[in-house]
């Protein structure tokens, strides 16, 4: 059996974090499929009790040990790998002010807008404005800071960069426009990350794509 399971689906942006770098790490790993959108196997008292109580992918084993929140599974990957480790103290706190940043408002607000687009039962457009509005914003805070350093704590590629990649490879016709259009810092980033050994898309790593219907 490989060294690590991932609780995932092709579709989630937030276990895309947690696939990718352990690809990146060069880990022995194998997804497990969560039925998101079929079975909604997430929701499940099952689930909750034995996988993740709180109801969310991605979830990591690593033999005994359960880990949930993709900023948790990234920093425990890298303190494991000594690879994407934010250096010294001052780092460490920059790398957490990014991924909470992200968490929140960048791939926080892209994943549900996403969602609401292409699969709810029925799409709130108000809620979708609220989140579009404030995504022109965040996006914008990120294409500067992307455009001062390579990557977003300086010339090394760290967990934070791993986190923002979240949403960011998916088909530009699944959020209705382009992530980097018009933001050079992101463009360039982005195709920085897509260079990285080990790099995959999301469709390609983790199972459930394309949805069946
Ligand atoms: N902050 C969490 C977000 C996880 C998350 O929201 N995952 C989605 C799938 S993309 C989920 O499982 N949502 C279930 C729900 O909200 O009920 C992380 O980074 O791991």
């Amino acid at each position: 059996m490989p060294e690590y399971q991932l609780y995932c689906f092709a579709q989630s942006g937030n276990a895309y974090r947690a696939a990718l770098m352990l690809n990146l790490i060069g880990a022995d790993w194998e997804p497990v499929f969560i039925d998101f959108f079929g079975k909604g196997v997430q929701r499940t008292p099952e689930f909750r009790e034995q996988v993740n109580e709180m109801g969310e992918a991605p979830v990591l084993v690593h033999g005994k040990k359960k880990l949930t929140q993709s900023g948790v599974i990234l920093t425990y990957l890298a303190e494991k790998s000594g690879k994407f480790m934010p250096r010294g103290d001052d780092e460490r706190l920059e790398a957490l002010r990014w991924i909470i940043f992200d968490n929140q408002k960048v791939n926080g607000f892209l994943g549900p807008y996403r969602f609401l687009r292409n699969w709810a039962a029925q799409p709130n457009a108000g809620a979708m404005e609220f989140l579009k509005v404030r995504l022109q914003n965040n996006l914008g805070i990120v294409d500067k800071r992307l455009t001062k350093a390579p990557f977003l704590l300086g010339e090394r590629p760290t967990i934070a960069d791993v986190s923002l990649a979240g949403y960011f490879f998916y088909p530009a016709e699944e959020f209705g426009f382009e992530i980097a259009e018009g933001r050079p810092g992101i463009a360039a980033w982005r195709e920085r990350i897509r260079a990285l050994p080990g790099w995959a898309h999301p469709y390609d790593l983790m199972p459930g794509h394309p949805m069946k219907k």
